[in-house]
């Protein structure tokens, strides 16, 4: 992993590309350039992270080879199997696994591990409980929702009917429009979670509109999972019914996704997951999001979480100071969006500025945003990955600085 100034003590990336590139100089050559880029640019796109040595370790181990279609054998009564000969020990890894995420989020909630995405798990998830038709009231994808939300291009919006609520004028998500929408849709299943959402997400006011209207109440948690793991934000469990994540965000383990959910629903999920949704689970990612799980334990990630809170207040500060929009005014959480809208340039133009800048973000729409989704009217920034790295409030305030710097050039430039 890298320090600060992009130092890695490790040997483990260097040496595996140097590996690889004895055998596919290709191959090896452009994970080194990805590497270099890596290491050399200030990385501040919300959704990414950097896993530590043993959780990179663990996804390029031997259990890449094995087949393990099923779930542990007795998973609960006894009937559950795997479809392969020799797993004894996967079994006992995915097993050591679920435990280990029911203790991350002092939880007895069912967990699956299988997912090989937030895309998978929430497709799982739906299945579970929805059929096709079945009505999801969520946030839209120009709100700050998530792709498998409901948007029309996605499975989501296509086996669905969704409703989406609003956010109010400030960009914060208006709790009397789920009521209301609640209210006149009767939706099956209420959505709450986000993928460019500043502000702390009020589970129980969700609880409560999803209990009073009959829906199951679903949580997509994949951008906050870290801070909730680590009491930075308000926990959804003992609340929602399902609970789905990704562990490569805030949580900085392996690339994958998990489903939390009531006990009385596991064996839906389970079968959704397997054998609806995926053949072969991914055993050298579970054990990636075991040990991710282990680290998330730790005082070391207790403070880690607080930090990229810190950080991220420090940064939206910064921008206001200078001069800048930020939709909601400032944030709660790891991320921020930066309305643009005044500025005579798109979302994409900044992040391919940026890009030349050694800086990396994405663009994103805002609220109400009027440019169509690959120019955009915002970026979207995020501190977790950064903060990984060792960088502190002031680090951040010098950074957007710099991106002032840049985007006043870029307003003289275009013609403000
Ligand atoms: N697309 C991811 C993000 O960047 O937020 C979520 O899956």
């Amino acid at each position: 992993m890298f320090d600060r100034n992009g130092n890695d003590s490790s040997t483990y990336n260097v040496e595996n590309y140097e590996f690889i590139k004895k055998f596919s100089p290709t191959v090896g050559g452009l994970i080194e350039k990805e590497y270099l880029r890596q290491k050399n640019n200030i990385e501040l796109i919300a959704s990414e992270n950097y896993c530590s040595e043993a959780v990179l370790a663990a996804c390029g181990s031997c259990l890449s080879w094995k087949y393990a279609e099923g779930y542990p054998t007795n998973r609960y009564s006894g009937s559950e199997t795997r479809y392969y000969g020799g797993t004894k020990y996967v079994d006992e890894l995915e097993e050591y696994c679920c435990n280990q995420w029911r203790q991350v989020f002092h939880t007895d909630y069912h967990v699956n591990v299988q997912p090989h995405s937030g895309s998978q798990a929430n497709f799982a998830a739906y299945k579970s409980v929805l059929k096709p038709g079945d009505t999801i009231l969520s946030m839209s994808l120009d709100n700050g929702g998530h792709l498998t939300h409901g948007s029309s291009v996605n499975f989501s919006g296509k086996l669905y009917n969704v409703v989406f609520y609003d956010v109010d004028e400030n960009g914060y998500i208006d709790m009397e429009d789920v009521r209301k929408k609640a209210k006149s849709y009767r939706p099956n299943l209420i959505l709450a979670g986000a993928s460019a959402y500043a502000r702390i997400i009020d589970f129980e006011q969700f609880r409560d509109i999803a209990k009073e209207f009959g829906a199951y109440f679903m949580v997509d948690m994949a951008h906050i999972a870290g801070l909730v793991a680590a009491g930075e934000h308000p926990s959804p469990f003992g609340l929602a019914d399902i609970i789905t994540t990704t562990t490569h965000k805030t949580l900085r383990g392996p690339r994958g996704g998990l489903i939390f959910a009531r006990k009385e629903l596991a064996k839906k999920v389970d079968s959704a997951v397997f054998p609806y949704a995926q053949g072969g689970p991914l055993e050298h990612i579970i054990a990636g999001k075991a040990v991710c799980a282990e680290e998330a334990q730790t005082s070391e990630f207790k403070e880690y979480a607080h930090q990229v809170v810190l950080n991220c207040k420090a940064f939206a500060d910064e921008f206001i100071k200078l001069g800048f929009k930020i939709v909601t005014g400032g944030t709660d959480n790891h991320v921020f969006l930066i309305d643009l809208s005044d500025h005579p340039f798109t979302g994409k133009d900044l992040q391919d500025r940026l890009d030349e800048n050694g800086i990396t973000l994405n663009k994103n729409a805002i609220p109400g945003d009027k440019r169509p989704p690959k120019q955009t009217s915002g970026v979207r920034v995020g501190t977790a990955p950064m903060t990984t790295r060792g960088f502190k409030e002031e680090d951040f305030r010098k950074v957007a600085r710099r991106i002032a710097e840049i985007v006043k050039q870029m307003d003289e430039e275009f013609g403000k």
